[in-house]
């Protein structure tokens, strides 16, 4: 981890980059914002790792669809650091927007899992997450990855910062947890594809998160979307109350991600709002949810890598449910392994 992040692209790696952040101490220091792009659910996962970035290195940073950074003039700012995210590292819209990045002199690092791919060829520097090859067309096992890259990147734009040594020590273990607590999820598997079947026939389901969990709903939603074509929509959980509260009806189910965090309680009234309009609600978090018709129970971990988890048995739902209805999972309708138009 420590040479992946600290090496500066050395001239052996260069045709293939990304050998390292290729940011000394010092450049780290001045970086004063930090904006991520990426599409689809490399989207998501930017929008994960910019919470992160914010609280665990506390640089104000956010994620944006490159889809639409690309087709907007962006002002470039010298002092903010991009990063430009893709799972296949050929996805068109990514690749315009570090052009048109890298065109205005901008400093572009890409968190990519396909070595040598065009993204990672285009940018300064960066992470390539190692999730192996995606061999659906959906990815999973590299957002899981990508986000636990922004987990260290965060991690050591803090260290150059002012994280503390006890935060920095807290985080590092709870990253050393995620493996065994992964198996966990897994062992769950049985039952998830239970409630899945059980969840199956509805023709909408809404998801609902809270800052933490806003990015992990959003994903959620994309993954039935992609793999079952039930339609899903996904909103901030304070959103609710403006508007989408209409919708809520016994057919339409809700999929709430309700981590033990200091959004507890108002998540709960988020639970309670539902179910005062009839409606289903699945709960994941770390507790069984009296006010949820099912819970799914993820293994505690360090607040901030939250998400990382939670993300893990919402991919396990898609799947099962995709797999319920009898749809094609490694080849959904209409979609392709990366968009290159
Ligand atoms: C981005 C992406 C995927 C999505 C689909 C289309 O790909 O939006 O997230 O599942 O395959 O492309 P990438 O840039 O991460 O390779």
């Amino acid at each position: 981890v420590d040479r992946v992040l600290r090496g500066r692209i050395d001239d052996r790696f260069s045709t293939v980059h990304l050998g390292g952040l290729n940011l000394d101490a010092r450049e780290a220091r001045g970086v004063r914002r930090i904006k991520i792009l990426g599409c689809g659910t490399s989207y998501h996962a930017g929008m994960i790792g910019a919470q992160m970035i914010e609280e665990i290195a506390r640089i104000p940073a956010d994620a944006e669809p490159a889809s639409e950074f690309r087709y907007r003039d962006p002002v470039v700012d010298p002092d903010t650091l991009y990063v430009a995210v893709s799972q296949s590292g050929e996805t068109y819209d990514v690749l315009a927007a570090v052009q048109e990045l890298k065109r205005k002199g901008a400093r572009v690092l890409g968190v990519v899992n396909v070595v040598g791919s065009a993204i990672a060829r285009e940018t300064d520097g960066g992470l390539y997450v190692h999730a192996g090859p995606e061999v659906c067309v959906v990815s999973t096992k590299c957002f899981t990855n990508t986000v636990v890259a922004f987990a260290l990147l965060a991690l050591h734009l803090g260290r150059i910062r002012d994280l503390s040594v006890a935060d920095g020590k807290r985080i590092i273990e709870g990253l050393r947890r995620l493996p065994s607590q992964i198996d966990e999820i897994l062992r769950d598997e049985e039952r998830i594809a239970e409630l899945a079947a059980s969840y199956a026939q509805a023709k909408s389901m809404m998801f609902i998160g809270r800052v933490r969990g806003y990015p992990v709903a959003r994903e959620a939603s994309l993954k039935l979307k992609e793999v079952s074509y039930i339609h899903a929509e996904a909103y901030p959980a304070s959103e609710l109350k403006h508007g989408p509260l209409a919708l809520i009806e016994p057919a339409m189910p809700t999929v709430a991600i309700v981590p033990d965090d200091d959004l507890l309680e108002k998540n709960r009234a988020a639970m309670e709002e539902i179910k005062a309009r009839a409606g289903r609600i699945l709960a994941v978090g770390h507790r069984e949810h009296p006010k949820a018709d099912h819970s799914i129970v993820v293994p505690k971990n360090e607040t901030e890598l939250d998400p990382i988890l939670l993300g893990i048995p919402l991919q396990l739902l898609a799947y099962h449910t995709a797999l319920s209805l009898g749809r094609d999972i490694d080849k959904p309708r209409n979609l392709a392994k990366s968009v290159t138009v």
